[in-house]
């Protein structure tokens, strides 16, 4: 059985934007039995020792299945993945360009639109000159997304795969802002991605673990 080290209890203004989210979906997609162990941020769980042993940087997500750990949320998806057979290819080819759409996920298009999510939600920064950068960055990434959605139905393969996940996980950083409008292959896909049953479920245990509703956090 698999362990999901998820959030319990976190700061009111984080709940729905954590990345425990993506962990479960990938988990709910597979079938993966597994439970979740829900940790409390705001008492300083992730900082005592248990967790401290598992976590490299007191963060969540961390999965254990059977003592074998994994951090870092792209690690977690793709082993998931290979341990179900499913969410991504057999062969090498199919497997490198997941590997190569998770790691575009997280190290060029979340670097923007994750400083902006900051920005709006947290107020890190009120310079206008930054925010006009930020914004210019992320239409490049969101421009060249676009791109690469002519004629596809997914990010990285013909089916959906964790690099979609980790992809959707990452746009909906934005979801409040505006910054998608102008690309209507990415809005699509965007939305195509949320639509999975699979999202669905995830939203509704997230929800209940963190006592909200879903209509508050989506
Ligand atoms: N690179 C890590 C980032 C993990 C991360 O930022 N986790 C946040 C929640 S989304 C966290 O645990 N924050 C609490 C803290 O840093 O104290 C991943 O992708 O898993």
């Amino acid at each position: 059985m698999i362990t999901l080290y998820g959030f319990g209890r976190v700061h009111k203004k984080v709940i729905g934007e954590t990345r425990d989210l993506r962990v479960e979906w990938a988990l709910q997609e597979t079938g993966l039995p597994y439970r979740v162990q829900p940790l409390d941020h705001t008492g300083g769980e992730l900082d005592g020792d248990a967790y401290s042993r598992i976590s490299p940087f007191h963060q969540i997500p961390v999965i254990d299945d059977n003592g074998f750990v994994v951090a870092e949320s792209a690690a977690i998806l793709l082993y998931l993945a290979e341990k179900a057979g499913k969410l991504i290819p057999d062969d090498v080819a199919g497997r490198t360009h997941v590997t190569q759409w998770c790691f575009a996920a997280l190290a060029t298009v979340e670097l923007p639109l994750a400083e902006i999510f900051m920005i709006d939600n947290f107020g890190i920064s009120d310079s206008e000159r930054h925010r006009a950068f930020l914004d210019q960055w992320a239409g490049r990434v969101l421009g060249n997304l676009e791109r690469r959605l002519d004629g596809r139905t997914w990010i990285a393969c013909a089916d959906f795969t964790v690099a979609d996940i980790l992809l959707a996980a990452v746009l909906r950083e934005i979801r409040k802002t505006d910054l998608i409008e102008p690309y209507p292959r990415l809005k699509a896909y965007y939305a195509r991605a949320l639509a999975r049953p699979a999202w669905q479920r995830t939203m509704a245990a997230y929800a209940q673990r963190l006592g909200v509703e879903v209509a508050d956090i989506v």
